[in-house]
């Protein structure tokens, strides 16, 4: 049984689908700060409930009362609102991995805790970064998730807890991320086909690492199900593709010729881009546990397309 924090986020909705998909419903246990929006049927109040995870005598109760044996800790600030929020991002970042660390100890439970690019940092080697290497990151949000991993680990070799993490690219979603740095390469689809143009906060020439949706949650999936005697170790890099703005509006349009991109710099997520990885060499996931990513760019913008219009259809048809 899985219990998922920050499970109505970008990434948190995906994997409950995958998992009651498997597993059956009653495995599944959503929770999160917020009530859940009108909108989202897919989300039934049995296995939604709320969670502070400040608060680590309700986790511990949660994973008790619902004999959870798994948590996937989703909840976390991204980069670009963390350093809006310094004091906000250091108590769910920091202190919410230890509450959750804390109680998997206690409780035997296996953890995985998402890392990211993020963990790099200007003195990381840019290209095909591997899975070792210097970790020295100029953002809250990649300082924090550096201690989550070795903090992770440190619970592993000192108390037994089966901490698992895999660090992100950019992740390509039907769901709307928050505060990210990457999050261009989702708003420029729903401005696609809302307005035809997308205005992009990066420079034209910003190689980011990126991976969709599908392929995350089948990484999540695959990673949390490999035999700990296939891991080399605890934390891997994941990815799918990389490319730059100026590429992926040439990939849209060869679905939408007329497609429009110009440019206005935000100076805090240039400087942040510019500090992480431009690819990923995920050769260690692939060897050890099998990993093996399926969408291309060109096909990450055929399904984007494809799905944002049916839910642009149906909002119509809803009235919305
Ligand atoms: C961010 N999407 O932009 C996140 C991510 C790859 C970076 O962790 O902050």
């Amino acid at each position: 049984k899985v219990l998922i924090t920050g499970s109505l986020g970008q990434l948190g909705r995906g994997l409950n689908s995958v998992y009651k998909y498997m597993y059956g419903a009653e495995c599944v246990t959503m929770s999160d700060i917020v009530k859940v929006p009108s909108d989202a049927h897919d989300v039934s109040s049995a296995n939604y409930q709320f969670l502070d995870i400040l608060n680590q005598s309700a986790i511990e109760e949660a994973v008790v009362n619902r004999n959870i044996d798994t948590i996937v800790h989703f909840s976390a600030l991204l980069s670009a609102v963390g350093e809006q929020n310094v004091p906000l991002a250091l108590q769910v970042n920091c202190r919410g991995v230890e509450n959750v660390l804390q109680v998997a100890m206690r409780h035997k439970l296996k953890v995985f805790i998402p890392s990211t690019i993020g963990a790099f940092g200007p003195t990381t080697p840019r290209d095909d970064t591997p899975d070792l290497t210097i970790q020295v990151p100029t953002t809250i949000y990649g300082v924090s998730k550096v201690y989550a991993e070795r903090l992770g680990e440190y619970y592993n070799h000192r108390f037994g807890v089966d901490f698992r993490s895999l660090r992100f690219p950019g992740i390509i979603s039907a769901t709307k991320p928050g505060g990210g740095t990457t999050d261009y390469a989702i708003q420029i689809f729903y401005d696609a086909l809302e307005k035809g143009s997308h205005t992009c906060y990066l420079r034209p020439d910003t190689s980011l690492p990126m991976m969709y949706d599908t392929d995350c949650m089948a990484s999540v999936v695959q990673f949390l199900s490999a035999d700990n005697s296939q891991l080399k170790r605890r934390v891997y890099n994941v990815t799918g593709f990389s490319f730059t703005p100026e590429q992926i509006a040439g990939a849209i349009r060869k679905v939408m010729p007329n497609f429009q991109i110009d440019y206005k710099i935000c100076e805090t997520r240039q400087a942040i881009a510019d500090s992480w990885p431009r690819s990923l060499d995920d050769s260690g996931a692939r060897n050890d546990w099998g990993w093996n990513p399926e969408y291309g760019l060109d096909e990450t913008v055929q399904v984007m397309f494809a799905l944002l219009q049916r839910e642009i259809a149906q909002k119509k048809g809803e009235g919305g």
